[in-house]
């Protein structure tokens, strides 16, 4: 080790030279891929019993000093009830019992669960925070026993779906406060009687937004499409309103009159989920029109907001506001990896908010970009997990050890500076050393149910969830996409394809008279020169075969459905129509469905769907989009 002395200061400058074995160079020690996995392994033998340490202690701690009620208090002990007395925690740290092994906890506590809490309470309950954190949690745990993270013991649990009934009945309390004339729900709701009389018509951008992935599954599960619509139609109505000058949202909208009340824009605090819950409504559905909304946004933010690896705060037409990064904004790397776009942002912005950590030894509340200092009055670090949660996206997706080593210090730093006998407490002041550190007596829910998931997550590389599923059974394993999704407050969700048809596979078939006009959506798959005898021609049929079954269920279904219309033209090719089956509707003039169970030659045709039924024009064009996503996955076929 050599000291220097510079300018008064002292610098430690540490020379490795002489660790190394004789004759690795350093392109043996750095370049080979042996090395990096080599360092992949220490970390994880180092950091998972780090990391479930930590989890066990701030459970147990929950568990011992606050216990039924919704959080613990981590200077003093004992607990405080912060949102609905049912315990909060318990709720929200169901899934990561499972996910970090302790399954006897997780039986325990989800037997709890649905032995005691009720939601037929006089209480009132924040609609945003009781969906993500209550109806997410139960949610999540009931597919770590439906999907198996957690085989069914029944000598502790005889599971039967007892957290899917509780999941159900908090989203049927919620439900009402979509009432709205935008749809953009209220901000609060009675559990016992809906909209509490004199509620404020305003709610944040992300309060009102974060709805479509626990509606989404509701819907699924109860095959009641209600739950999907009023989430869909939030989200989509808040990017409606978007200022079309700049096409940035706002901070605060009026549920009433769709007028942006507060009008501060950035990735963070107030605006976060929504876009959060585009990507990932798409990744859970399929929906094109939430992936072409995200990149609006995205597109938005990148060009008025950001500058240099920062987003900042504007105004929505775009003036500067604040020159802040707001903590909560430090998720947005991890959103962007997850888009499978704009990974040199994530990468630049993750990294960026990793200086910010290490500069201060914790992530403050706001973070003056010009002055390079902390913004007065948000000093605090109140436990969040975004920075860890980007590092968890960034390192599943790019596989480098650098997020690893960051995703280290983050959990030293939550180790040496917050952790107490109770539990971890907030940080008042990130600037004070860990012997002056001042505490607020909190620990948040989101503690367990994130930033402790997420490290444990980050370092358990073989984790469950960490599978990945190929829908296209032609794609060689290159089209891979995860099998859950998590919400906003870390609870995973399964992705299951059929589930982007439940909705109008399953409703009840409606009556024809509302026919009332016509919307139609034009396609094509283009399958030149194919040649019946190769085997890529063969690839080709299979997955045509597969495309005219995906026909064959969407045929039937509008089939039930009154007015619905289809012309397959081929545009070029000879005996195109050979082996097609066009299906007609028993009581109608029109076909309406074609199934191409095998092609000969098809080069290009064309598929002109119609639905004359004004209230499913939503529904069909959404369906529409999804099928002809299918035929994208055609050319990629035909690409190999
Ligand atoms: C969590 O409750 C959720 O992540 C929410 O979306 C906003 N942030 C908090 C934690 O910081």
């Amino acid at each position: 080790m050599v000291l220097i002395q510079l300018s008064g200061l002292s610098l430690f400058v540490l020379l490795l030279v002489g660790s190394a074995a004789a004759g690795d160079s350093p392109e043996s020690r750095f370049s080979s891929s042996r090395t990096a996995s080599a360092k992949r392994e220490s970390l994880q033998r180092e950091m998972r019993p780090f990391v479930k340490a930590m989890i066990q202690h701030a459970f147990e701690a929950y568990k011992e000093q606050a216990f039924p009620q919704d959080e613990v208090r981590p200077i003093e002990g004992g607990g405080v009830n912060t949102l609905g007395s049912y315990a909060l925690t318990l709720i929200d740290a169901l899934d990561v019992l499972a996910l970090c092994g302790l399954h006897d906890e997780f039986r325990r506590s989800s037997r709890w669960v649905q032995d005691h809490v009720h939601f037929d309470i006089d209480k009132q309950v924040s609609v945003f925070e009781t969906s993500i954190r209550v109806l997410g949690g139960l949610l999540s745990a009931h597919f770590m026993y439906e999907e198996g993270v957690v085989e069914v013991d029944r000598t502790v649990d005889d599971y039967d779906g007892g957290l899917l009934r509780l999941a159900v009945d908090v989203a049927d309390r919620l439900l009402p406060a979509f009432a709205t004339p935008t749809g953009i729900p209220y901000g609060s709701i009675h559990l016992r009687n809906g909209v509490p009389h004199g509620e404020v018509d305003v709610t944040s951008a992300a309060g009102g937004g974060t709805f479509l992935l626990e509606m989404t599954v509701i819907s699924a599960v109860t095959q009641d499409g209600r739950y999907e619509r009023a989430a869909r139609k939030a989200l989509l109505a808040l990017v409606q309103h978007r200022v079309s000058t700049t096409n940035l949202v706002g901070n605060h909208i009026n549920i009433t009159s769709g007028r942006w009340t507060l009008d501060l824009s950035s990735v963070g605090s107030g605006v976060d989920s929504l876009i959060e819950y585009l990507i990932k409504g798409y990744m859970l559905t399929g929906d094109p029109q939430l992936y072409k909304s995200y990149q609006i946004l995205h597109d938005a933010f990148a060009q008025h907001t950001r500058k240099g690896p920062w987003y900042q705060e504007m105004s929505t037409n775009g003036q500067l506001v604040f020159p802040i990064h707001n903590s909560l904004a430090s998720f947005y790397p991890g959103n962007l990896a997850l888009s499978g776009a704009y990974l040199d942002e994530a990468v630049e912005t993750c990294f960026a908010t990793h200086f910010i950590m290490k500069k201060f030894g914790a992530i403050p509340e706001g973070f003056h970009l010009g002055a390079g200092a902390i913004q007065h009055g948000q000093s605090g670090y109140p436990l969040r997990p975004e920075h860890a949660e980007s590092l968890y996206m960034l390192y599943r997706v790019t596989n480098d050890v650098a997020f690893l080593e960051m995703g280290k210090e983050f959990a030293r730093m939550l180790w040496t500076r917050t952790a107490t006998r109770c539990g971890f407490a907030h940080l008042k002041d990130c600037t004070l050393p860990p012997s002056d550190a001042k505490h607020d007596d909190a620990m948040e829910s989101f503690v367990l149910s994130e930033t402790l998931k997420y490290l444990w997550l980050l370092f358990d590389y073989e984790n469950v969830l960490h599978k990945t599923v190929d829908w296209d059974a032609e794609s060689d394993g290159e089209e891979t996409v995860p099998l859950w999704v998590f919400n906003t407050e870390g609870h995973p969700l399964p992705v299951r394809d059929e589930w982007r048809w439940w909705r109008l596979m399953k409703e009840e078939t409606k009556a024809a008279s509302q026919c009332e006009d016509s919307v139609g959506i034009q396609g094509n798959a283009n399958l030149d020169g194919v040649d019946v005898d190769d085997e890529s021609s063969l690839q080709r049929r299979n997955a045509m075969a597969a495309y005219g079954q995906e026909f064959s269920a969407w045929s039937d279904l509008l089939s039930s459905r009154a007015q619905f219309d289809a012309n397959v033209v081929p545009q070029s090719g000879r005996e195109a129509r050979r082996d097609t089956q066009v299906l007609r509707q028993p009581d109608s003039t029109g076909p309406v469905g074609a199934i191409y169970q095998s092609v000969d030659t098809v080069e290009t045709f064309d598929v002109r769907f119609s639905c004359s039924n004004r209230q499913y024009r939503d529904d069909f064009d959404k369906l529409s989009k999804s099928l002809f996503r299918r035929q994208y996955d055609f050319k990629k076929v035909d690409d190999l």
